[in-house]
């Protein structure tokens, strides 16, 4: 994770590649093939070009209903320990649950990616006696409501402030400010025209001193938008992924590892 957080730091691009382990990303049931599945999506994306794979066993896409502490440390924490045996890619938690994130870290993971940016009891504490990075994202709500009637004043300034405050929370529990990403969270409580200002304003979040990570891939922002299924939101991710990187973005969270790659490499040529 060093090398990583080094190569964001100094102005270069990384792409995270997202492995849900939810019972919807299987077609098959038993345990091997779940592991097998797993890993060979995980390679590939490695393979691909991302250098971090964000592992997730609880849903967070809005409807989403909870998921038990048991459940989502059987679907994760078997998949961490066989990615770590047969790779060194960098392993990302994506969880808010403290005891997920510290079997995982234990299992090999090197980041914790929270949509809830460490507000669950003890999530803190877990992260600051660590050596992991973490993510922090802004959301409003819970993915059961959140996207019912989300409501702004200025939605830019209130994300701007909430994630200083979170980022200053971390601080004072001994979070290292190096070992910090920060994300706006796109689709967390946000209308199309919420989604819209924060990837047009991205750069109020870059300037913030804290290197920005964003997850827009396949988002349902791009479905209200263009009237496209999810499998058909490729080009408008890959455009958003752009738009955000000329803005300062560095981190990118992407279920089309290669595409985005692509682009962010004839950006970076380019600029
Ligand atoms: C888990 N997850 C789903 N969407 C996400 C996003 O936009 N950012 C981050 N950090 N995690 C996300």
């Amino acid at each position: 994770m060093q090398q990583i957080l080094n190569k964001i730091r100094s102005g270069h691009w990384v792409v995270m590649g997202i492995l849900n382990v939810t019972p919807d990303s299987f077609s098959d049931g038993g345990q091997f093939n779940r592991l097998d599945h797993a890993l060979k999506h995980a390679l590939q994306m490695q393979k691909q070009g991302a250098e971090v794979i964000d592992i997730g066993g609880e849903s967070t896409r809005p409807g989403a209903k909870p998921v038990s502490l048991d459940e989502e440390l059987q679907r994760v924490i078997p998949v961490i320990a066989t990615i770590r045996e047969y790779s060194d890619v960098a392993i990302s938690i994506d969880t808010s649950k403290p005891e997920v994130m510290q079997a995982a870290i234990m299992a090999g993971a090197s980041m914790v990616n929270d949509v809830n940016a460490l507000h669950a009891e003890g999530a803190l504490e877990v992260c600051a006696n660590q050596p992991v990075a973490v993510c922090l994202m802004h959301k409003q709500g819970n993915p059961q409501t959140m996207q019912d009637n989300p409501q702004y004043a200025d939605i830019v300034d209130e994300i701007r402030q909430y994630l200083v405050a979170r980022v200053s929370c971390c601080i004072k529990s001994g979070i290292r400010s190096e070992n910090i990403f920060i994300d706006p969270g796109f689709g967390f409580g946000k209308t199309l025209e919420n989604n819209l200002s924060l990837l047009k304003e991205m750069q109020q979040f870059c300037t913030l001193g804290y290197p920005v990570l964003v997850g827009l891939s396949r988002k349902s922002m791009f479905g209200a938008l263009l009237g496209r299924d999810v499998e058909q939101r490729l080009v408008a991710s890959t455009s958003a992924a752009v738009i955000a990187y000329r803005q300062g973005a560095r981190f990118f969270r992407v279920h089309d590892v290669a595409e985005t790659c692509d682009a962010l490499k004839l950006c970076e040529a380019v600029l």
